[in-house]
C-alpha cells in the first residue's frame, strides 16, 4: 500500500514516520510513504501555488493547476483514491479509516486553512475529510493521522498481539484500564482480582470496566450496539451501582 502526501510543507513530514510501527512497515516494505512538494508543480517562473480568491476576502486560496498536475503525476493505475484534508470534510473514524487501508494507493492533498480552488475538490479529489471540530492551520497534521490509523488496518503493520481487532472502535467500547509492575506504587495499587489467576472473572472484570468507561464517556458508542446478554447484565449492575453511590 502507497500513500501519497501533497504539501506545501514536505519539511513537516521529516520526522512523523521514523519511529514505531509505520517504520517498520516502511522498511518491511508493507508501506511506502512518499512526499511530494507541491511548489514543484507551480507552472509559474515565481513558483507560486496560492494566489488571491475572486470575490475579495481574507487570506490565500490554492491554485488548482498545481494541484491538478501534481495528483496527475503522482496518481497510479490500480486502486487508488484522492483526499483533500479540510475542515469541511466528512469526519474521519476508525470505518472510514478501515477502508481506505483497502486501496492500493491513498493520495493525500494537505489543504489551508484559507481554502483550495472549488474545482480541485468538484473535478479531481474523489474525497474530503475532516480529522475533528476543531481548525488547524494546515492538512499536514491531519495528513499525518490518517496515515497512521490507516496503516494500523493494513495487513503486517500491527503485530497479533496487540491485533487491531480488539480495539475501542472496532469492538465498539473504550479500552478497559492496564496496569504493570510494580503491584503497590506510592500507595496506589493494583486491582486484586489482576492476581486471581481465575481468567473467566479477570475477563468479566475487564468488560465491566470498558462499558463503565464508555456510559461515562461515550454513551453514544453505546446506543449504537448491539449488547450481548452478559454486557446487559454487567450494565444493569453498573447503573444500579451508579444510584447507590
Ligand atoms: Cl483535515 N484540516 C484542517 N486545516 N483543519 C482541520 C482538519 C483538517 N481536520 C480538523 N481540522
Amino acid at each position: 500500500m502507497r500513500f501519497d502526501i501533497i504539501t506545501i510543507f514536505p519539511g513537516l513530514f521529516d520526522s512523523v514516520f521514523t519511529a514505531g510501527v509505520v517504520k517498520k512497515a516502511v522498511e518491511k516494505g508493507i508501506l511506502e510513504i512518499r512526499i511530494h512538494d507541491l511548489r514543484k508543480y507551480a507552472t509559474d517562473k515565481h513558483q507560486q501555488v496560492d494566489d488571491r480568491p475572486y470575490g475579495g476576502a481574507e487570506g490565500m486560496v490554492l491554485k488548482p493547476e498545481p494541484i491538478f498536475r501534481a495528483v496527475e503525476d503522482i496518481r497510479q493505475t490500480g486502486k487508488s483514491i484522492t483526499c483533500l484534508l479540510t475542515p469541511q470534510g466528512e469526519m474521519f473514524n476508525s470505518r472510514l479509516a478501515e477502508e481506505l487501508a483497502s486501496y492500493d494507493q491513498v493520495v493525500l492533498i494537505c489543504g489551508r486553512y484559507e481554502g483550495v480552488d472549488e474545482r480541485v475538490i468538484e473535478h479531481l479529489v474523489d474525497r474530503e475529510i475532516s480529522i475533528g471540530d476543531y481548525v488547524l492551520t494546515g492538512g499536514e497534521l491531519a495528513a499525518a493521522v490518517v496515515v497512521d490509523a490507516v496503516s494500523r488496518f493494513v495487513p503486517g503493520v500491527v503485530g497479533k498481539e496487540e491485533s487491531v481487532r480488539h480495539d475501542s472502535f472496532t469492538t465498539g467500547l473504550l479500552d478497559f484500564p492496564q496496569y504493570t509492575r510494580p503491584r503497590e506504587f506510592r500507595g496506589y495499587r493494583v486491582p486484586a482480582v489482576l492476581f486471581s489467576g481465575d481468567h473467566k472473572k479477570i475477563a468479566r472484570w475487564r468488560l465491566k470496566k470498558a462499558l463503565e468507561k464508555t456510559l461515562a464517556r461515550r454513551p453514544d458508542l453505546l446506543e449504537s450496539r448491539k449488547l450481548t446478554p452478559e454486557e446487559e447484565e454487567l450494565l444493569e449492575e453498573i447503573k444500579k451501582e451508579r444510584k447507590e453511590s
